[in-house]
């Protein structure tokens, strides 16, 4: 309720809740805050609903997880009817997905595409969000929910002459919708993360030549993708509520691989050896990482892991300076996000492809015709790619001003790397909820279990206020501070931080090297927001907005 020294303006949107993003997070919203009858409304920066979906369409992209898991479980009979013709979706198959779901459920009428939120400020005295976007638009509403995405804001280095190029350049999160077409073409790409290794086998059969610099090499494992089978698709809708149910007792938020019971080093060698080439035949990362219970905890455990696929690339990749560049060292695997790929170790064997080490002679500068490395080394390319990344987790969030009229202020809050309880708030931000944010596990999951997961937990506070006649919550600083160390401990618990990821911000030069993402299970973190919510949300404060007396 507003205050009564506020006088709204009668041009102002007002609502009950602001959603930020028109992903597969901000559509869920949509749908699940409407039940509670409430008034809401997602602001999309894109001209189509989709978030990550809809601008990540660089030749290859598809999902690392598979499609019958990667869906929405809200709804039985939608998973019912959606027919995945694959084992993993591509982009323009998740894509549609999405716009199905949109129209299924008459949610298109709440997003307002083409927006991109400017800054969004707590009004503390009326107790509501005011929100503004690129068009000058002001909203109000009692609850922000940033849905806005982890990875969400493109990242390309700030490499000097970039703007002299005289070819075309793209980044993978900000893909031409007519596509791109490389036939006869010497395209250069730099990054060899997720995008860049599902990229690079398409765009070699495309181009004249393809270079690629490669800084960091990464892990991957096969996909095995293949058409949807019945034998994979049948057994798994017959029982989907129980899939569901128990993908919700795993760490991955993923169903289907059988828990881990031994530890890697309790195993003799052969028996070790035979596992690993099982799981790489199968195909997939939460398989492989699941062969023993310590392979992300211990060192020596993870070597096994780590040499075994060192030795795959040794053996797929011919030339042998390429295939030793190829073998990642740097770090142990599954602690950089594990790649899944079709065809890319064997992408080097085509005598198309080129991979330049950048990490021992990095690259000075792009030219007019390609770029130039320290060594003063010059690569001609007529197109340059950046799979480089995003400013992951915290970057969609800093991009907008957040703020609070007692002069709080988000950018400042996160100086020194994000602040948050349970991933879900920030203290000082009443009513801004986040879903999927830093120190939630969000990214280390099935993104759309945890999406449902955080949406329901809003709703459900969001409601429990409404039937306890208050109208604010907000986290102390103190269960913030202790959950931020909880994260931080649990992380430095594991092999996670001898990455240098972006789950640590290390691929953003400046960015604060704090570990991002709680990475002590799916299974742990739902069953502590169940518990915070069932005991009355201990750490938060919840209150009844007072009017300020009239001055
Ligand atoms: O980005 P990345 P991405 N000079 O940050 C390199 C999800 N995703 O778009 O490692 C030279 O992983 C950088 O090198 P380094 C998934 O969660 C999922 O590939 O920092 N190189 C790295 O090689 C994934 O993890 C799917 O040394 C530079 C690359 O660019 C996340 O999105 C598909 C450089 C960036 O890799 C991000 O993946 C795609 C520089 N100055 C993405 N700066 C699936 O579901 C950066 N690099 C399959």
């Amino acid at each position: 309720m507003p205050d009564a020294s506020h006088t709204p303006d009668p041009a102002c949107r007002q609502l009950d809740v602001a959603i930020v993003g028109g992903g597969l997070a901000g559509l869920y919203a949509i749908h699940r805050l409407r039940k509670l009858g409430l008034t809401v409304r997602a602001y999309e920066a894109g001209s189509g609903i989709g978030g990550t979906w809809f601008w990540n369409r660089y030749p290859g992209a598809r999902c690392d997880v598979e499609s019958l898991e990667y869906s929405y479980s809200f709804d039985e009979q939608l998973q019912q009817d959606w027919k995945w013709p694959e084992r993993y979706g591509t982009q323009p198959e998740i894509l549609k997905y999405i716009n199905h779901v949109a129209d299924r459920f008459d949610l298109r009428r709440d997003v307002q595409l083409n927006t991109r939120i400017k800054s969004a400020v707590f009004d503390t005295r009326a107790n509501e969000w005011a929100v503004t976007t690129n068009t000058g638009e002001e909203i109000r509403a009692r609850y922000c929910v940033m849905a806005a995405g982890n990875l969400s804001t493109p990242r390309v280095p700030d490499f000097k002459g970039i703007h002299d190029f005289k070819g075309k350049w793209y980044h993978t999160g900000l893909w031409p919708h007519e596509g791109v077409d490389f036939s006869g073409k010497r395209v250069g790409v730099i990054g060899t993360g997720s995008s860049g290794v599902q990229m690079i086998p398409i765009i070699a059969q495309q181009a004249r030549h393809l270079t690629v610099f490669q800084r960091t090499a990464n892990f991957s494992l096969p996909a095995r993708n293949g058409p949807m089978t019945p034998e994979r698709e049948g057994p798994h809708k017959a029982e989907y509520p129980a899939r569901r149910a128990a993908a919700q007792e795993t760490p991955f938020a993923i169903g289907g691989y059988p828990r881990p019971t031994r530890k890697t080093l309790e195993v003799p060698a052969d028996e070790r050896a035979r596992t690993y080439e099982a799981k790489w035949q199968e195909g997939g990362s939460i398989s492989y990482l699941y062969s023993y219970t310590d392979l992300l905890v211990d060192k020596d455990a993870n070597d096994t892991a780590s040499e075994f696929v060192r030795n795959k690339i040794r053996g797929m990749v011919k030339d042998r300076k390429t295939a030793e560049l190829l073998a990642p060292k740097d770090h142990p695997i599954g602690t950089k996000r594990l790649c899944l790929d079709t065809n890319y170790y064997e992408t080097y064997n085509r005598p198309n492809v080129s991979l330049v080490d950048v990490r021992s002679d990095p690259i000075q500068e792009i030219t007019a015709t390609g770029l130039r490395l320290k060594s003063g080394a010059e690569y001609e390319v007529d197109a340059l790619v950046f799979a480089t990344g995003f400013d992951a987790m915290t970057g969609a969030l800093n991009e907008i001003d957040i703020r609070t009229t007692d002069g709080a202020v988000l950018r400042r809050h996160w100086e020194g790397g994000p602040l948050t309880y349970l991933g879900l708030m920030v203290s000082g931000f009443p009513n801004m909820f986040v879903v999927t944010g830093p120190g939630s596990p969000g990214v280390k999951t099935q993104m759309i279990a945890s999406i449902e997961q955080h949406v329901d937990w809003i709703a459900g506070t969001i409601d429990h206020l409404a039937t306890h006649q208050l109208d604010r919550i907000e986290p102390t600083s103190t269960a913030e501070n202790e959950w931020v160390n909880h994260v931080n401990a649990v992380a430095d618990s594991t092999l996670y931080p001898l990455a240098n990821s972006w789950y640590v911000g290390a691929n953003i030069p400046g960015k604060p090297r704090v570990f991002m993402p709680y990475v002590g299970g799916f299974d742990r973190y739902k069953k502590r927001c169940d518990e915070v919510a069932a005991g009355g949300y201990p750490g938060f404060t919840l209150s009844r907005h007072e009017p300020a007396p009239a001055r």
